[in-house]
């Protein structure tokens, strides 16, 4: 319940408690909170503290408003290690989840002139670019655009890459990789990649840029992909 006299902001001991009640299990994951109605009469305050409440809650992801029907309990993030260089169809069999892929495009291309400058590559050399919906339990996690040298992956075809392109390059084509250099931001959701990832006009994503190099120092990919920022959040260990 909630203490008037105290120093800590009331919305925020709304927060904690409803935070409380979803670890308890009182609300669960994917069924709705009560309405701000009843929860101004739980708590005796007004709707303003507690909407602010539940919109925090919303912003970091605990929550979500679905239009017209009310606030529900969000899925907890996925958590994802940043200290090695994985797959993601590693990182999805490492917390149980199923993966699964979707190619939406497969084509053989002259890349983009900073792409080309990151694979190392001369002006007329070309790549397989490739568009994959990444899913985890046939939910879309990330989309994927990825650009591979031909050179380095010959033959290369969509059926491959409909699972896991790390596992074809050490296994089919025999190449150990080695390592990665990432970059990471966070940005609006790009129009054209709404639908495959099913979220709203100007959600965030996290924005990833990966250039991967096989342990011979070629590099083998670049690979530009979004991922939601409601399902996934990225920890990593940190030494002094
Ligand atoms: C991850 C990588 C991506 C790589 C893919 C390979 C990030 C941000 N991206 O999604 O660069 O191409 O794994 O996965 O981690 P796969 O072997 O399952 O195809």
């Amino acid at each position: 319940m909630v203490n008037k006299n105290s120093h800590i902001p009331i919305y925020v001991q709304i927060e904690e408690e409803l935070k409380h009640k979803i670890y308890l299990g009182e609300y669960k994951v994917g069924e709705p909170i009560p309405s701000e109605r009843n929860l101004s009469l739980y708590f005796g305050v007004s709707r303003m503290t507690v909407r602010q409440a539940i919109t925090n809650l919303v912003s970091t992801g605990k929550l979500y408003r679905e239009k017209g029907r009310g606030t529900y309990v969000a899925v907890p993030k996925l958590e994802q290690p940043l200290n090695g260089l994985t797959s993601f169809t590693e990182d999805m069999y490492a917390r149980g989840l199923t993966p699964s892929t979707k190619v939406v495009k497969f084509e053989k291309q002259i890349p983009p002139f900073d792409v080309a400058q990151d694979l190392l590559l001369e002006n007329d050399e070309e790549v397989y670019f490739m568009v994959r919906i990444r899913n985890a339990d046939q939910k879309p996690m990330a989309i994927e655009r990825t650009y591979i040298p031909v050179k380095v992956l010959p033959d290369l075809t969509e059926k491959l890459v409909s699972e896991s392109l790390y596992k074809i390059v050490e296994e089919v084509y025999g190449l150990p990789i080695g390592n990665a250099i990432q970059q990471m931001e966070a940005t609006n959701v790009a129009k054209e990649d709404r639908k495959y990832l099913h979220l709203e006009p100007n959600a965030v994503v996290l924005t990833i840029k990966r250039i991967s190099l096989l342990k011979n120092g070629q590099p083998f990919e670049v690979v530009q992909s979004a991922y939601r920022a409601d399902r996934y959040k990225f920890t990593t260990e940190i030494q002094r």
